[in-house]
């Protein structure tokens, strides 16, 4: 919004052509949330203290767990204002991406929201049950799965890194496939969330990646270099991308270890559910298994111990689920899970992007 303003006045002051670059303007809006969420982040803390808006800690958790009891949680709502602040003022609030990821993080957030109410109100960690929430997360996802496909210029083609010529059309089956991205990214990102640090760090990895994609798939040429989908409008994402990028080192800041605060559902299934739907924009959903391992690892390993626990009447193949705290209770100390896991996500994201060019 603020920079077609500042751009009125290029004839007049040349050097304010700048504002024109999509470039440009994602690091003004990286830094504009990094330094409003400085800003902000201590006197946030202090108020979901004040107001007794904490953690309540699992009594089967990792030993190390009963510590954080009362750390403040719901982090994610201060992430979700920066976002849409930072957002709204670099990005072209016209374009039809931006608005579609704005509402989606609201939209998840909450769900987010009322789950972190409910075990705050509730001092135990039963929030919303997870069926309620898998309807919700579908109810909020099908309405912008829909309207992304209905895009004007939005390509229905599913396109599957390292082999240009497999491209099938999904036809209305799309519009599914983009709800189920939605959600099961959210889902994940949500199960990941379990040690300081351990999700936003990741999420500022793979937010950077689709920073990259974004601004190429936007990019006539450079799009039409790298063999990707052209996606007119989608270049604006990448201020998006870095609105998230800057809040969610901000958010770390305050988040590594020892946490002074969580980012909550609030946070988690916002940031996840924005960054399936950045994929899917992005026409780099398939890749987004590789960019976002740490979280799918995380979600099967969550699902094959529900599910071996169930065909074996009570046996495991982690010593606990999500994976994370298998390796806790194998007695690796946190910090090293978290520091480990970081290093994996960079490797994998480093591995997403080289997929530019193997294809
Ligand atoms: C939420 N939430 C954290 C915090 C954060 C089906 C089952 C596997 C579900 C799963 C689950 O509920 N997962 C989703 C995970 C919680 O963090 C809060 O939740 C928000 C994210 N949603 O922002 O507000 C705890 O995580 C720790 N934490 C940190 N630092 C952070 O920056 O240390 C979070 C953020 C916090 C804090 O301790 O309290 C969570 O883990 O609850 N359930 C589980 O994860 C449980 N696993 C389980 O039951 N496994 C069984 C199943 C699969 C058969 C098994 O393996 O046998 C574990 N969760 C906990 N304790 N807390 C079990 C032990």
């Amino acid at each position: 919004m603020l920079y077609k303003l500042i751009y009125m006045l290029h004839s007049e002051i040349s050097c304010l052509n700048v504002f024109r670059y999509i470039t440009f303007r994602t690091i003004l809006a990286t830094l504009t949330s990094l330094i409003l969420f400085l800003i902000f982040g201590e006197k946030v803390i202090r108020l979901l203290k004040k107001m007794q808006i904490s953690q309540y800690i699992q009594k089967d958790a990792p030993p190390n767990h009963i510590q954080k009891e009362g750390t403040p949680t719901m982090g994610g709502i201060l992430i979700i204002l920066v976002v849409l602040f930072s957002t709204f003022l670099w990005a072209n609030p016209k374009n039809p991406y931006i608005l579609l990821s704005a509402s989606v993080l609201l939209l998840f957030g909450a769900i987010g929201f009322v789950d972190d109410y409910l075990k705050i109100k509730r001092k135990n960690n039963k929030g919303l049950s997870a069926k309620a929430k898998f309807l919700l997360q579908s109810l909020f996802s099908l309405p912008i799965s829909y309207l992304v496909f209905h895009v004007k210029g939005f390509d229905h083609h599913l396109y599957v890194p390292f082999f240009k010529n497999i491209h099938p059309d999904l036809g209305v089956f799309y519009i599914f496939f983009i709800a189920f991205v939605i959600v099961a990214t959210s889902n994940a990102v949500n199960l990941t969330d379990g040690l300081d640090g351990l999700a936003i760090s990741p999420l500022v990895v793979a937010f950077s990646c689709y920073l990259i994609f974004s601004y190429v798939a936007g990019h006539k040429i450079i799009s039409s270099y790298l063999h990707i989908p052209y996606i007119a409008g989608a270049g604006e994402l990448s201020v998006f991308c870095g609105s998230v990028i800057g809040a969610g080192l901000g958010f770390l800041w305050y988040n590594a270890y020892p946490a002074e605060v969580f980012m909550g559902d609030v946070g988690s299934l916002s940031l996840g559910a924005a960054l399936g739907l950045v994929a899917v924009i992005t026409k780099q959903e398939i890749v987004f298994v590789i960019i976002g391992g740490i979280f799918v690892v995380e979600a099967v390993s969550v699902i094959s111990q529900v599910i071996y626990f169930k065909i074996t009447g009570g046996k495991r193949i982690f010593r606990m689920a999500p994976i994370h705290h298998h390796f806790e209770m194998k007695g690796w100390p946190e910090t090293k899970v978290i520091v480990r896991f970081w290093i994996i996500s960079i490797i994998l994201a480093l591995l997403g992007l080289s997929t530019l060019k193997l294809r």
